[in-house]
């Protein structure tokens, strides 16, 4: 049998593994690691060879289906939008633009199919977009947007040369980086004590990554805003600054100064968990370190003091003198360089909010958890049809289960997915894209946010059916159906034709060969898109360099330490805060926080038998004093409340917890009805963001707050 190897990359996680791909006839028979990929050197993790079993899921959908009762049925591709287009016009004729709303999902940011979305999005002209970006990195983007004027200028790790480095809120020896692009993360954070440096781990769980590290510090969940103020207190009180950094790049030290003046190690040591002689110390070895950074992610993004906790992560590195070097946190030069170009994007922030008032729109979007409620609530500016592009936010997002009724309640429903999920079960229409090993793609977004600088390469291993079309190809069609009639008819074909000629990997050739490494710009020795397709596993750009001076979009062109609103978010946060932290109330003893499993991937994975195999993984890990306390044994069956909601799941005890806290992973619980995911519907599992509160979220950014939630655990009678 024809035998062929094909080279490309799992587009499973941000790290983007280099893979080989053995095909034997029509069937991949072996995934491996490929040694020759400039970024992950040859490693993979398990969830790698789920591209294989994706790609022949009987599962997956392969041609667009139609609800007729509760059943799907295929449509062909033009009926399929001719439809899409007469009713999602109509409802805008009626009811105006806003009246469509859009939910844009993780996966698709791992294709540049996403340019297309978003230009979906334009032609919506909705105010009504929601993405999983406002229960993940949203944070990130406002501490960024504050302190260096983009969103785009979330700074990198160093991790290939720190001497020490920090990690809060985040677990990338399992989720292998995210916001950094760092394959093969468990490796270089070995390898920062190797070559003689230090690892610290925060997290109120001794986590996969906290066992690579030289200590660990188990903060109570949320306490990390009290921990960072009172470092920076310690770092400040003792003289331990680089001012002369500070001095030539940053404002508002006096301002930073005076805002942390209170918050001594003794005053947060309650609120973090942490004991006051652990946080001198740790400000202390922070600052004699050679360099040293902090890197924070998911577990303090999901917070509501998530905007804050991210600003005072960057103003530690800033103050430290770690900003914009070596072994610091950094700015990649990526192939086309967003990171320039960021600072002139509008941010928006509030120009608009959900109709409640309670949720701002940042970046021309409203905080997902507004949802439900902006389907449910009746009246104008209600949302009467949606359009969901690879997002499953009935399991992703807190809704208080109101989401299935709100998505069922709908004029009309469309999704491009590939399956029939917790979500699209509700759709009227689902187009499904090709399979991920039947496109080409040039990834640009995770170059902006990699460890090293380099752009690697994405090869078809499949050709896709004669009929099938990608994710980029389904959003040009929607474009030209939803745009206004007179411009529709007069440009249709036009549009149609001109979407042909403009494939993301026609512009990404485009824009690699007029980026700073581009032929256009360096001549013959320059980068094209001919070089990157012959290289066996991408093109390595060198270490990351110091360029914030270039990048910087503030109006002095200096670091903002002190943002007025941040500063008064602090002085609310100290100003009410009792001796010792309030106890849940009623009863709710316990903090929920989140875990990823090196297996699963969000929601979406489940339905891949190797990588659900073995016992179930939605359990609550317990304390063993907490388990004892209640009178509960390791294994049985329990119900975990909150004030949203209850969920019954399995019981795990550990002493990795931290007593006082319990941790379930999200993105479980298929065993809804009408699910097309046949062995994710057999498995055991409920859907942790029962639980979660929508109200609760970062006042600054609208996040929402999943790892703030009290609960209790009781027996399952
Ligand atoms: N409680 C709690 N909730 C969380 C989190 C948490 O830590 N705790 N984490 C949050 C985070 S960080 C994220 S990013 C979100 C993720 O949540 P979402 O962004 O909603 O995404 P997924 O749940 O991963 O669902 C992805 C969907 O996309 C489909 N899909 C996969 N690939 C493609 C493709 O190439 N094209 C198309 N069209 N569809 C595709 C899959 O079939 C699946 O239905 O979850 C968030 N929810
Ligand atoms: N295997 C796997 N890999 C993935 C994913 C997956 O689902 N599975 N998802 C991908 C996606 S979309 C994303 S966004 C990234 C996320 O990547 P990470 O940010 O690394 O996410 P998590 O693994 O959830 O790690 C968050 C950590 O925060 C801790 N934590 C919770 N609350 C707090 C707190 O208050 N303070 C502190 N200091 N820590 C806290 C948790 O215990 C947990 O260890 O992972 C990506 N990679
Ligand atoms: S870490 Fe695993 S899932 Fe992520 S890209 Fe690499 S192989 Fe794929
Ligand atoms: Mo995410």
């Amino acid at each position: 049998m024809d035998t062929r190897i094909v080279s490309r990359q799992c587009t499973l996680c941000e790290a983007h593994c280099g893979i080989r791909v053995t095909v034997e006839g029509d069937r991949v028979v072996r995934i491996e690691g490929n040694p020759d990929d400039v970024l992950s050197e040859g490693y993979i993790c398990p969830k790698a060879t789920a591209m294989g079993a994706l790609h022949h899921d009987p599962d997956r959908l392969r041609t667009p289906v139609r609800r007729v009762g509760d059943r799907f049925e295929p449509i062909g591709w033009d009926e399929a939008f001719r439809e899409i287009g007469q009713r999602l016009r109509r409802i805008r004729a009626e009811h105006g633009p806003s009246a469509i709303g859009m939910y844009l999902g993780n996966p698709a940011a791992h294709s540049s199919s996403v340019l297309y979305g978003v230009l979906l999005r334009v032609a919506l002209a909705t105010r009504n977009f929601f993405s999983a970006s406002s229960i993940d990195q949203f944070p990130q983007e406002f501490a960024a947007w504050r302190m260096f004027g983009s969103n785009v200028l979330m700074p990198v790790a160093d991790i290939d040369r720190t001497d020490r480095l920090v990690i809060l809120g985040a677990n990338p020896a399992v989720s292998n980086g995210s916001v950094t692009t760092m394959p093969n993360a468990k490796q270089r954070i070995k390898r920062v004590r190797e070559r003689g440096g230090t690892v610290v781990v925060i997290d109120p769980r001794r986590t996969e990554t906290a066992r690579l590290a030289d200590q660990h510090i188990a903060v109570v969940p949320g306490g990390d805003v009290y921990l960072l103020l009172a470092v920076l207190n310690v770092l400040i009180d003792e003289k331990l600054c680089d001012e002369r950094a500070v001095g030539a790049r940053c404002s508002g030290w006096d301002e930073l100064r005076e805002t942390v003046a209170q918050c001594t190690p003794e005053v947060a040591a309650p609120h973090a968990g942490v004991d006051a002689e652990t946080i001198r110390g740790f400000a202390r070895d922070h600052a004699a370190a050679r360099s040293a950074v902090l890197y924070a992610r998911i577990g303090v993004c999901q917070q509501v003091t998530g905007t804050l906790t991210h600003w005072l992560v960057n103003t530690i590195n800033a103050v430290t003198g770690n900003l914009d070097r070596a072994g610091g946190q950094m700015f990649a030069t990526a192939p086309v360089d967003a990171a320039r170009y960021g600072k002139y994007l509008p941010m928006g922030h509030g120009a608009w909010t959900d109709r409640s008032g309670r949720y701002k729109s940042f970046r021309s979007e409203l905080p997902v958890a507004a949802l439900a409620d902006e389907i449910l609530t009746e009246g104008r500016g209600q949302i009467r049809a949606m359009v969901t592009y690879a997002g499953n936010p009935v399991l992703s997002t807190p809704q208080r289960g109101r989401l299935d009724a709100a998505l069922e309640s709908l004029d009309f429903f469309v999704a491009v997915d590939m399956y029939v999920t917790e979500t699209t079960r509700h759709a009227d229409i689902i187009l499904p894209p090709v399979s991920q090993l039947e496109r080409e793609d040039v990834n640009l977004l995770f170059p902006v946010f990699s460890v090293r600088n380099n752009l690697r390469y994405d090869a078809r291993v499949f050709e896709p059916p004669a009929d099938g079309l990608e994710d980029w190809e389904i959003m040009a069609r929607l474009v030209t159906e939803v745009v206004p009639l007179p411009a529709r008819r007069l440009t249709g074909r036009m549009l149609n034709a001109m979407f042909e000629r403009l494939s993301p990997v026609r512009l990404a050739a485009l824009g690699i060969a007029a980026g700073p490494y581009g032929v256009l710009r360096r001549g013959r020795t320059g980068l094209t898109i001919t070089k990157l397709r012959a290289s066996a596993g991408g093109i390595d750009l060198g270490p990351l360099r110091p360029r914030l001076r270039t990048l910087i979009g503030t109006r002095d062109r200096k670091v903002r330490l002190a943002p007025q609103d941040f500063r008064a978010e602090v002085a609310k946060l100290l100003a009410d805060l009792p001796a010792t932290p309030p106890a849940g109330a009623d009863g709710f003893d316990l903090r929920l926080i989140g875990r990823r499993h090196l297996r699963s991937n969000n929601s979406w994975l489940h339905n891949v038998p190797a990588m659900v195999k073995g016992r179930d993984r939605c359990t609550v890990l317990m304390h063993p004093a907490d388990a004892g306390a209640r009178g509960l044994a390791d294994g049985e069956p329990v119900t975990v409340t909150s004030s949203s909601g209850s969920i019954v799941v399995t019981l795990e005890v550990g002493d990795d917890i931290r007593p006082g806290t319990v941790a379930i992973p999200h993105g479980w619980g298929h065993r809804e009805p009408g699910v097309g995911w046949r062995v994710a519907a057999s498995l055991p599992g409920a859907n942790v963001n029962l639980l979660h509160d929508p109200a609760l979220v970062d006042p600054l950014s609208g996040t929402a707050a999943v790892n703030n939630t009290w609960v209790k655990v009781s027996t399952t009678a």
